[in-house]
């Protein structure tokens, strides 16, 4: 399955007085996405991008996951926003206020992460539905979504994600394990690839792809010599308390900033507070946890 189609011209330039009209949301329901272009300015991401790479928090907390195509993903994942540079913008009005907007009511703080795809390394994020994990963590409802802001450029070269638009309207799709990754079953995503055209979503730093739960993506290994770093805040809506207790919080309340906060906070590398993630031996830790009980 291939495709020449991107995103490329697509998407709202975003400003101050962004609003999600009633035809964004119109869009987002149709397409189970939306891009807001500059979401981030220059030195909104270029005090990001120092954080990221001054924090030894990321380096310290990253895990690998096999792909299952002879390569690892690399990623350092955290629960609690915090107030460093990265919980400020996942507690800022224009991303969590939109999240909000698009999913129809309250959310909280699920999950961030710092996706690094390095050069000639990277490995590939087998298809999925985000929902597909998140479904087995005692979450009822698809009523999530993730941020993805791009940090370097993504584009097809270095692995950039790719998607089936309009495919979060099939609904949860059955997930298999390979390697350390769920993958969801490929005859149904090569059967909705015929109805959903599979798109790359080139992204430049600072611009980003608001996405349901459901919205089938995938994103291919980095064999290029540029970098291709992501930083993602997953939400869910305060109403979908999940049902069991898992490696990812229960409804806490978000503390909403504005978004001049996240100029004023600029390259605080405090990470109290955020609990980082162990990764696929945590998890298996925590199964084993909830199988006793
Ligand atoms: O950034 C990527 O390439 C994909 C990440 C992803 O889909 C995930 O972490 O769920
Ligand atoms: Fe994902």
């Amino acid at each position: 399955m291939d495709s020449d189609r991107t995103t490329d011209g697509l998407g709202y330039q975003f400003a101050d007085n962004f609003m999600v009209t009633n035809e964004v949301k119109a869009q987002f329901d149709k397409d189970g996405f939306i891009i807001l272009r500059n979401l981030l300015d220059g030195e909104e991401l270029a005090t990001l991008k120092s954080a990221l790479e001054q924090d030894q928090g990321l380096a310290n907390h990253n895990y690998g996951r096999d792909d299952g195509e002879g390569r690892q993903t690399k990623t350092t994942l955290w629960n609690y926003p915090g107030d460093d540079i990265t919980g400020i913008i996942g507690r800022s009005e224009k991303v969590a206020g939109t999240m909000e907007k698009l999913l129809g009511g309250e959310v909280y703080h699920y999950h961030a992460k710092v996706i690094m795809k390095e050069p000639f390394t990277g490995g590939a994020h087998i298809w999925h539905q985000d929902y597909g994990y998140w479904y087995l963590n005692g979450n009822l409802f698809p009523d999530m979504g993730t941020v993805w802001i791009a940090v370097d450029r993504a584009d097809r070269t270095n692995g950039c994600l790719k998607i089936l638009p309009g495919s979060h309207q099939a609904g949860r799709i059955d997930h298999v394990k390979v390697g350390d990754q769920a993958c969801a079953d490929l005859e149904r995503v090569n059967q909705l690839a015929k109805v959903c055209p599979l798109t790359y979503v080139q992204l430049d730093p600072g611009d980003a792809l608001f996405f349901h739960c459901n919205l089938l993506h995938r994103s291919d290994q980095n064999s290029s010599p540029n970098r291709r770093w992501a930083f993602l805040v997953c939400y869910n809506r305060a109403s979908n308390d999940p049902v069991y207790k898992h490696h990812h919080p229960n409804y806490t309340p978000l503390q909403k900033v504005s978004n001049a906060k996240i100029k004023e906070c600029g390259v605080k590398t405090d990470t109290t507070g955020k609990h980082f993630f162990g990764g696929p031996k945590e998890e298996l830790a925590m199964d084993i946890l909830s199988q006793e009980k």
